[in-house]
């Protein structure tokens, strides 16, 4: 059975800044997302802080949304075949040096905050994160 799902990616900060963007968008075209959408902007510290509001309770929180408004970040609506899943395994685990050989997150990610990149975990949050960066 097909389901063609959307889910939100995000190039963060420390990957755009080594220029990682087309390696990274390759990565999604090779395991068949197509990119529908994508824009480079820098969010406020008050945006990171609402797109992140599920983690608030975190110690990590204010570091978090520090460093996602640091600096210019490429956020992407991929298209696909259980996008939201695939999108996860291709990014590895949160902890790169807990990723898979091959995943983006092993490959280019420095440490588990500096990761490379976000990717929606649900449908539910899947809408709501597109929502919030390609809402017109
Ligand atoms: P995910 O990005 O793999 O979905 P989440 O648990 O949703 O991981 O955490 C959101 C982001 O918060 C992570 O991508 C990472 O940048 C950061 N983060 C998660 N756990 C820690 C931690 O223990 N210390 C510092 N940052 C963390
Ligand atoms: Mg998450």
């Amino acid at each position: 059975m097909s389901s063609v799902e959307q889910t939100l990616s995000i190039i963060k900060p420390d990957a755009v800044q080594r220029n990682l963007v087309d390696a990274i968008k390759s990565k999604f075209i090779e395991n068949k997302l197509n990119i529908k959408k994508i824009k480079k902007i820098k969010i406020s510290k008050e945006e990171s802080a609402e797109f992140y509001k599920v983690h608030q309770t975190k110690p990590f929180y204010d570091g978090l949304c520090a460093y996602l408004s640091s600096g210019p970040i490429v956020v992407m609506i991929l298209e696909g075949e259980n996008a939201i899943q695939k999108n996860r395994e291709i990014m590895g685990a949160t902890d790169p040096q807990k990723a898979e050989i091959g995943t983006i997150r092993r490959e280019h990610g420095i440490s588990i905050d500096k990761n490379s990149v976000h990717g929606s975990d649900s449908p539910d949050n899947a809408k709501k994160e597109i929502d919030f960066f390609f809402k017109s």
